[in-house]
């Protein structure tokens, strides 16, 4: 546990290898934390966090600019606002909503159906690296409507583009690597895009493509970021927040057994996974005046990073936040993938996740469906735990044993 006057630094090794360890003593005694080296204050406390995000005149999304901009290629719906925000958030919400969802459930059957089928006779996979990173991408790709085929070779480019936004102090070789990926991933999108302006389609690309705000169309630059928007947001959060459920489910076998009794319980046990281990760790906000927290004051034109992880476990906010709970009624299982969320995970305010019914939709289809396949799941003799990332935060791997499924089996073999 830090102390005070220790020198304690989100940037520090300590703290990478458990951020968690020190989030009582953050909220107690450095609620307004400093880090010199990056010039930017750290928000802990759950009332801190959502006044700042729920206040974006006076905390904007103008840090977006310099953090994710360059890979972005143009703005992002984040940095939006005003009735150009309105408008273009609208296309993103018809396409992560009602009707649509049953297209993406379809694609989520489809795809975890191939990627996990090798797996099932041997009774091991990595749900990160074999399941997981390539079913969040080959998603993302199903719901823009981009080509499949081309998955590996978007996955890599993605990784550049989130290490920048991500990346809390990158090197200049690995700031150059980022900045390629994105120019290839223009490259590639630019041509697509072009294609789909002279034949739409009823896809996310055909409608960015074709979508008007004020009497116009968004030119290629525009389009491409929205796109590249999408890509990391609906890829970067998904095989962490699935692998944390399983890993939160294993440790509690109680309430493994009851999910696995009633996949009803599946939205509350997402939603606790989203509240207990948030994937995207921290939000960026520049205040735009002189603002008090917590009695310390952060000058105007300061970059604040609100820290979700601590955020969600206030004991201000929730009861016994340090243990993982699927029954807890301080969450509301019902609105935690809304506006009235009362986790802080997808954000909230303005600029909350627009993706959120996706994100419950994704993970409870794909989960139901492994529940079954992966019997009697436990971790992989000699299996050591770790995970990895400041900014979105994640198990580097989760070697997982099952009982084998036999050839044309149904989980049960
Ligand atoms: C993509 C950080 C994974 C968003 C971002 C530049 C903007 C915005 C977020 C999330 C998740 C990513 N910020 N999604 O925190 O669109």
């Amino acid at each position: 546990m830090p102390m005070v006057g220790s020198g304690f630094s989100i940037l520090s090794e300590d703290f990478a290898a458990a951020p968690h360890r020190s989030f009582a003593w953050l909220r107690e005694h450095a609620p307004v934390h400093y880090e010199p080296s990056i010039d930017s204050y750290f928000l802990s406390r759950f009332q801190d966090v959502k006044r700042v995000l729920t206040d974006h005149e006076a905390f904007t999304t103008e840090t977006l600019q310099v953090r994710a901009q360059p890979v972005m290629r143009g703005p992002v719906l984040a940095q939006m606002t005003g009735a150009e925000h309105t408008a273009k958030r609208k296309t993103f919400v018809r396409a992560f909503t009602g009707a649509a969802l049953q297209d993406h459930t379809r694609a989520v059957h489809a795809n975890a159906a191939d990627l996990i089928a090798p797996f099932l006779a041997r009774g091991r996979v990595d749900l990160v690296n074999d399941f997981g990173k390539p079913f969040a991408v080959q998603m993302t790709l199903d719901v823009l409507g981009l080509d499949k085929e081309d998955w590996r070779q978007v996955a890599e480019w993605h990784s550049g583009v989130a290490e920048f936004i991500t990346g809390i102090a990158l090197t200049p070789e690995r700031r150059r690597h980022c900045l390629d990926c994105a120019e290839q991933l223009e490259a590639y999108l630019v041509p697509v895009i072009e294609h789909r302006r002279r034949h739409p389609g009823e896809d996310l690309v055909s409608k960015l493509c074709t979508a008007e705000f004020d009497g116009t169309t968004m030119g290629n630059d525009e389009v491409t970021a929205l796109i590249v928007n999408v890509l990391v947001a609906a890829t970067e959060p998904a095989d962490k927040t699935l692998a944390l459920l399983f890993k939160h489910l294993i440790d509690h076998p109680d309430q493994m057994a009851r999910v696995r009794r009633d996949p009803a319980l599946l939205p509350a046990a997402i939603a606790e996974t989203l509240r207990y281990t948030p994937p995207v760790q921290l939000i960026p906000r520049l205040a735009q005046r002189e603002a008090v927290f917590a009695g310390t004051t952060v000058p105007a034109g300061a970059t604040v990073f609100c820290m979700i992880g601590p955020a969600n476990r206030d004991p201000e906010a929730f009861t016994a936040p340090d243990t993982f709970d699927i029954d807890r009624p301080d969450l509301g299982t019902a609105r935690s993938f809304t506006a009235a969320a009362q986790h802080l995970a997808f954000g909230t305010g303005l600029h909350q996740c627009v993706g959120a019914a996706f994100a419950r939709a994704e993970l409870e289809t794909v989960a139901a469906m492994l529940l079954p396949l992966l019997d009697q799941v436990r971790y992989s003799p000699g299996f050591r735990y770790r995970e990895t990332g400041l900014y979105t935060r994640g198990p580097a791997a989760l070697s997982l044993d099952f009982t084998p499924v036999r050839e044309g089996g149904t989980g049960r073999g």
